[in-house]
């Protein structure tokens, strides 16, 4: 299922450097030839000859050194040693969470506008532009699960800001499952495999993860947003990303507020439904990542606008009675509109991932001023985390100094030493004060000169563990959020809780779960509580609710389908060529499914599956299985099937209503087009046969 591509378009060419250089790189070319091995290029490794790790040149690297060609090898082979211990430590212990991910360069633009609330450069000065790097991730998956799989994605952004790095590691999902950074570990080991057998991986569809959020309502509201489509997006170019905790930002003038982060993409939120994430996982377990490297690749690129909601910064930190410190609720954008700030760009794939993607390390605690925290209890503890991790994973205070971690502001920190120093620093004065460094500084900065001073927030509280009062509601905003979806998207809700919760093992826990529903929404309760069989608990269903349109995904709007992959059954002709090219011109990829491989081909008969495709035109006429299969998924997934001359036969061969919506006869290119932008063939889907579960409730 491979797609063989030639990455030619964002690829850096030889001469240029890796990455950005650190300023210790910047100092004035050397001019000895030792220096060379030190060269920003080194990471090419284009030199004339096979050298060992000490640059020692090598005969032979396919044979071990042994006492004759029967005999055994000899310890004293350095080359086989060096080479097999190297590869023996040649990975980095996976993150404990978001251990799956996948990442990307780009650049964020501002617009400007941001200057009424904050300072920071990068977000105030209209025009002025901030390279990033963007790592996506699943939570709870290790390194080598799969893609499309039901979980929380994690959108974290680093911002090589000229003020120096900013993070802004946020999530796919605006709220969170717990309140206070202390339940941390207790959700994510609940969510995890189970520690006797390690199993399931990458999935909340067990015991243990129902367990805790039945006992932990603090967790249903984020429940719900992992219950529905947003826990299974189409691509990492359809999904929002959210900041979760409030921010505070200050202005030049000093003057304060409370802001929300979103990311939105151009591309519209779009979903996979649940089947199709099921054999995408088998079928292309690498199918996210794969779109956003193959998208750069054909200049594609990713589009998102980061937004901001603003609150004043009153003194009880709440806005329309919602706690801003409450990371388990949104202010809905109805209340507070999402401004647009800023566009970002991702438009150049990194060259080595274990460098780049898997290096890169993020601290919710790297901020720049004009940017502060807020004392939201989760956010609090994760300013101690990510630096604490990194130690671990990353091997030692250094990894600043990995190319993907160094900001691109100059860094005089007079840290020295330590595991994996890579810079030669010269000098004898780092430290303050100091007489010896003259006038050359580093020394401290003050405002007038950029320096991060905090706020001078007044402190004070009795030393308790304990929530607010406010914290106390678990229900209502779960209550908003599905009552804000479209009926197919709230199916869909109840179809995730029934098939969850139907893989738990221990009945107590189904039940108990349906009684944390019924203090939601009685309908949904009665869909599960029928899909489980099992009766419908008494409960006190949050009482009306003021929805939020802007939560749903489905909506009349046609989105733009840069990226969108069309999938013709036919073999490559005029015809196909023609609807290549029309359809390239709206950046949509168009894939030849032909009986048998050749010249255009890129799928056969045996290789396709409709998983990747977003709309299919049949254009031949063929009663093979495997095609039967394909148009029947794309029936059922609601995608569009654009009909050409005997592909009728086709589709009538494969038991398909060619009367159904979304069936296209002869479609114009824009037609095509137009089917792609609404993602789906919405109508088709209600028409569809009904589980039984659903049909009975
Ligand atoms: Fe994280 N989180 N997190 N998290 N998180 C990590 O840091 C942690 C939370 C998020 O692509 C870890 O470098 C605690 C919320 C993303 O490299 C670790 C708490 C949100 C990523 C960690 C949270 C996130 C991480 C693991 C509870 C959304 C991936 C490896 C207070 C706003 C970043 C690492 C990447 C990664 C701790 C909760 C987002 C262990 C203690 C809420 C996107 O430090």
């Amino acid at each position: 299922m491979q797609t063989a591509r030639h990455r030619t378009s964002q690829r850096r060419k030889p001469d240029m450097e890796p990455t950005v250089p650190s300023p210790a790189e910047k100092q004035p070319a050397e001019t000895s030839p030792v220096k060379e091995s030190l060269a920003p290029d080194r990471g090419l490794q284009t030199g004339d000859y096979l050298t060992t790790g000490q640059g020692v040149r090598l005969p032979d690297t396919d044979h071990s050194l042994k006492a004759g060609p029967r005999g055994p090898a000899l310890i004293e082979d350095f080359h086989l040693r060096e080479k097999i211990t190297h590869f023996d430590h040649e990975r980095i212990p996976e993150r404990v969470v978001h251990a799956r991910g996948s990442g990307a360069y780009g650049t964020f633009t501002a617009y400007g506008n941001a200057a009424s609330v904050t300072k920071a450069g990068f977000l105030a000065e209209k025009g002025r532009e901030t390279d990033v790097f963007v790592r996506f991730s699943t939570v709870l998956g290790s390194r080598g699960s799969a893609d499309t799989v039901r979980d929380v994605r994690g959108f974290a952004v680093k911002f090589y800001t000229a003020e120096g790095n900013f993070d802004l590691v946020g999530n796919n999902m605006p709220v969170f499952f717990i309140q206070d950074a202390i339940k941390f570990p207790d959700i994510i080991h609940a969510a995890k495999w189970h520690p006797d057998r390690e199993i399931p991986q990458a999935q909340t569809a067990h015991d243990t993860f129902w367990d805790f959020v039945s006992l932990h309502t603090e967790a249903t509201h984020h429940v719900f947003w992992a219950m529905s489509d947003r826990g299974i997006p189409r691509s990492f170019r359809t999904m929002e990303g959210f900041g979760v905790h409030t921010f505070r930002l200050v202005d030049a003038a000093g003057k304060t507020s409370l802001v929300k982060f979103h990311w939105k993409p151009a591309a519209g939120v779009h979903s996979q439904v649940w089947e199709e994430t099921q054999l995408t996982a088998g079928v292309d377990p690498d199918f996210h990542r794969r779109d956003l490297a193959d998208s750069i690749d054909a200049g594609l690129f990713y589009e998102y606008e980061l937004g901001i909601q603003v609150m004043p910064d009153d003194a009880d930190e709440s806005f329309e009675g919602i706690d801003l410190l409450d990371p388990t609720k949104i202010v809905p954008e109805e209340l507070a509109p999402v401004q647009p700030i800023g566009k970002l760009v991702l438009n150049r794939n990194p060259d080595n991932f274990h460098a780049e993607t898997e290096q890169i390390a993020f601290h919710i605690g790297n901020l720049v001023p004009g940017i502060e925290v807020t004392n939201d209890p989760l956010l609090q503890g994760r300013l101690f985390s990510y630096l604490d991790t990194q130690l671990s994973r990353l091997g030692g205070p250094n990894f600043n100094q990995l190319p993907i971690n160094r900001p691109h502001a100059p860094v005089n920190d007079n840290q020295r030493d330590g595991m994996h120093q890579s810079v030669v620093h010269r000098g004898i004065a780092h430290y303050l004060p100091n007489s010896l460094a003259g006038s050359e500084g580093p020394v401290p900065a003050g405002p007038e000169n950029g320096g991060y001073v905090h706020l001078p927030e007044p402190v004070r509280g009795d030393k308790v563990r304990a929530n607010p009062v406010s914290f106390a509601d678990h229900h209502t905003q779960a209550a908003l959020f599905y009552r804000s979806l479209s009926p197919l998207e709230q199916d869909h809700v109840a179809e995730a809780f029934t098939f969850e919760l139907s893989k738990c093992y221990e009945q107590a826990i189904r039940v108990r779960m349906l009684g944390v529903l019924a203090n939601v929404d009685a309908e949904l309760t009665a869909k599960v509580a029928a899909g489980l069989g099992l009766p419908v608990p008494e409960g006190k269903p949050v009482a009306d609710v003021t929805p939020s349109p802007a939560l749903t995904q489905i909506t009349e709007r046609a989105w733009p389908v840069t990226g969108r992959v069309v999938g013709v059954i036919g073999t490559p002709d005029k015809q196909t060529a023609a609807l290549q090219k029309a359809l390239k011109a709206h950046g949509v990829v168009v894939r030849v499914i032909a009986p048998v491989g050749g010249e255009g081909v890129e799928r056969t008969f045996q290789t396709a599956r409709s998983v990747e495709f977003d709309a299919i035109m049949v254009a031949a006429a063929t009663t093979d299985m495997q095609m039967t299969v394909l148009l029947q998924e794309a029936f059922r997934h609601g995608k569009a099937i654009a009909v050409h001359g005997e592909g009728e036969q086709t589709l009538i061969n494969a038991g398909i209503d060619v009367k159904a919506p979304g069936i296209l006869f002869d479609p114009d290119p824009e037609t095509i087009v137009a089917a792609l932008g609404r993602h789906r063939v919405w109508e088709r889907m209600p028409l569809l046969k009904p589980r039984a579960s659903s049909a009975g409730a």
